[in-house]
């Protein structure tokens, strides 16, 4: 009988001193399984006198159950214990500083470009995208140039193959328009332009224009003036003055150059004129009943004026010193 109070205390001790389930489990094995101290008690039985045997046998199960209902107890114990320990570890002190998010910002380009169609688009022109990878029909042949013509050269291109090339103005987009709609519209396309061009601080052989159209009856260089005019004041402010001098663009008829005076400067943004009728004609627009304008400028030439930007390859090396500054 001690034997057995003997057996029971230790496994009662080590019940209480289990401090995670796993040590119960343990513990349990120990005393309470197949091979356990109990079952091995219960074995012993068979070496007692026949009188014996019945109270010894009901002390051990006694025993045994009771010893279950602590080790369930404990485990109880023990999982509402764990449960409040991962909840503290969790637990988030609000009151920390946190750690400063690094803010992303918009490239000066991308914040230009939204400017610039914020504008156009106030003034009734749908902006649509075109390929970058153009053919030589659109971004040459419709637009005017005859075969072999010098201005051909004078944007040297990227060919991919005998009739594809990356587009080196964004004026291609003009055909596609043309074949698809009727005037009168109103249209503007903005995005990146490819020249085999030597790098320098002026020119980069991928750099950015916008080009706007409308054809309509009785569009004229008043209304190609007014509307340059009125988006140069949108970008660099009402006391800006503007020039248009003579130019050639083989899709405009006339054509001109568009400059503005800027810290005791001319400053050139673009071509501009009024689109040819050859144009108009190939599309199928009756020329005699309706004109139309058209410029093309590069972005980069703005913010370099806005910021005193003295070379236009910053844009596109990522430098962060030169990014966050926008
Ligand atoms: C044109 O590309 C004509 N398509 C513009 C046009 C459209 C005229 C509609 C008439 C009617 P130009 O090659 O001059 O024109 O380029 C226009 C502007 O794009 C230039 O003034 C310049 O700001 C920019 N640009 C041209 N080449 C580069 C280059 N390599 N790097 C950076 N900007 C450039």
């Amino acid at each position: 009988m001690d034997e057995i109070k003997n057996v029971v205390d230790a496994a009662l001790t080590e019940t209480e001193h289990a401090t995670t389930i796993d040590n119960l489990e343990q513990v349990e094995i120990r005393y309470l399984g197949r091979k356990g101290e109990i079952s091995q008690l219960l074995r012993s039985i068979g070496k007692l006198p026949e009188e014996e045997r019945p109270r010894y046998g009901s002390r051990i199960n006694e025993a045994k159950e009771r010893l279950a209902a602590e080790i369930k107890r404990r485990r109880a114990d023990l999982k509402i214990l764990e449960r409040r320990s991962r909840r503290e570890s969790e637990r988030l002190d609000i009151t920390l500083p946190g750690v400063p998010a690094d803010l992303g910002r918009l490239h000066p380009l991308t914040q230009t470009t939204e400017r610039i169609i914020e504008v156009w688009t106030g003034l009734g022109f749908e902006f649509v995208d075109g390929p970058e990878l153009e053919d030589y029909e659109h971004n040459f042949a419709k637009l005017n140039y005859p075969p072999d013509h010098p201005a051909i050269d004078e944007q040297m291109s990227f060919y991919i193959d005998d009739t594809h090339l990356l587009r080196t103005q964004t004026t291609a987009l003009q055909g596609r328009v043309m074949a698809t709609r009727k005037p009168p519209f109103r249209i503007a396309t903005i995005g990146r332009c490819f020249r085999y061009e030597a790098v320098d601080a002026t020119h980069h052989h991928t750099f950015h224009q916008v080009d706007v159209f409308m054809v309509d009856e009785g569009v004229s260089m008043a209304d190609l003036k007014g509307m340059l005019v009125a988006f140069a004041r949108e970008m660099f402010g009402n006391v800006v003055k503007s020039r248009f001098r003579p130019d050639f663009f083989p899709f405009v008829e006339p054509g001109v150059d568009f400059a503005i005076y800027w810290h005791n400067r001319w400053l050139e943004l673009g071509g501009a004129g009024l689109i040819h009728p050859n144009i108009l004609e190939v599309f199928g627009i009756d020329s005699e009943r309706y004109t139309g304008f058209a410029f093309g400028l590069g972005i980069e030439r703005i913010p370099m004026i806005q910021y005193g930007i003295k070379d236009l390859r910053y844009f596109l090396d990522n430098d962060l010193r030169f990014l966050r500054q926008f």
